[in-house]
């Protein structure tokens, strides 16, 4: 009997094996979950098909979050296949890669509303969409965050701005969804080497620096944000909503 037994859901934000879409994917489908997917790009469809596929699934869908006709499609395939939705991932995130550097101040109007749009909006419009699949089902709704919305870390810039937004939208969209059974909560997860992370200047010096200050004294892995996602979309948090959940190794408390 597993914990997702019955349950459909859908992730959003799998670019190789590596992304921490994936790591929550595989926890959900293992946990006996039918899981549905979306890739950005016919580029990246290439890797997530196959993964996909590994777990059974059915829909793979091309989403780009930041084409309204691709979201409704996608909805609309949910909605005729499924007919309704139990959880839904939202693990995706884009700045360009120039505003990730240098000083947050010089932060460009079109780079700003991109990393907004995509980063930030996106969760909205697919919660939007997941609402009427969700009704009567005691949905649950996970997005990814990371410490730099509260506490200033170098080059992270307008990402951070961006992730702030997220983790006030998270709120907000649990006040509205509530009335509804659903749940929406965020996992802030410390640093992890995947594909978006992996063009970052001193990525491991901030590993290191990690290592060093955390409690338990080590780097997460995208496997254990995988199992906090099913706590999150599992019955074993249906008390929980509108929460920021850290998986840092603890790193978030330490003051000094
Ligand atoms: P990743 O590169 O594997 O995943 C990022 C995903 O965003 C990709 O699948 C990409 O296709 C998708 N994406 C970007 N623009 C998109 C668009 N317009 N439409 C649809 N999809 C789009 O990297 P990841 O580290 O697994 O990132 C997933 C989430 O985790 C992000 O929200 C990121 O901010 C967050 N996060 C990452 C870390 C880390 O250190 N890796 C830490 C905390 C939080
Ligand atoms: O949220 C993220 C990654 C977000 C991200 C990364 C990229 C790199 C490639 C968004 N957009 C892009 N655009 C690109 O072109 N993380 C939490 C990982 C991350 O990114 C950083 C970090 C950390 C940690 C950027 C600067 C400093 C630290």
């Amino acid at each position: 009997m597993g914990l997702m037994d019955g349950k459909k859901g859908i992730v959003f934000g799998v670019a190789n094996e590596r992304s921490i879409a994936w790591a929550c994917a595989k926890q959900l489908a293992d946990g006996g979950a039918e899981v549905a997917f979306t890739y950005q790009n016919e580029i990246l469809e290439k890797r997530v098909r196959p993964l996909a596929e590994s777990v059974g699934a059915k829909i793979i869908e091309p989403c780009d979050v930041s084409k309204n006709e691709q979201v409704e499609s996608v909805f609309k395939k949910i909605g005729d296949s499924f007919q309704g939705l139990d959880f839904m991932i939202h693990s995706l995130a884009f700045a360009n890669k120039d505003e990730l550097s240098g000083r947050y101040i010089n932060t460009s109007r079109e780079g700003f509303l991109l990393a907004m749009d995509v980063s930030v909006y996106s969760l909205t419009l697919l919660c939007r969409h997941a609402e009427p699949l969700m009704n009567g089902r005691n949905g649950s709704i996970v997005t990814l965050t990371y410490y730099g919305a509260e506490k200033v870390i170098p080059n992270y810039n307008v990402m951070g701005v961006a992730k702030a937004g997220l983790e006030a939208s998270v709120r907000y969209l649990s006040s509205d969804m509530g009335q509804n059974g659903i749940r929406v909560n965020a996992i802030s997860a410390g640093p992890i080497k995947t594909l978006a992370a992996s063009g970052i200047a001193g990525l491991r010096t901030m590993l290191e620096h990690c290592v060093e200050k955390s409690p338990l004294k080590r780097n997460i892995t995208a496997e254990e944000v995988g199992k906090t996602a099913l706590y999150l979309c599992s019955d074993l948090s249906s008390g929980v909503t509108g929460e920021i959940i850290y998986v840092d190794a603890g790193y978030n408390i330490i003051g000094m």
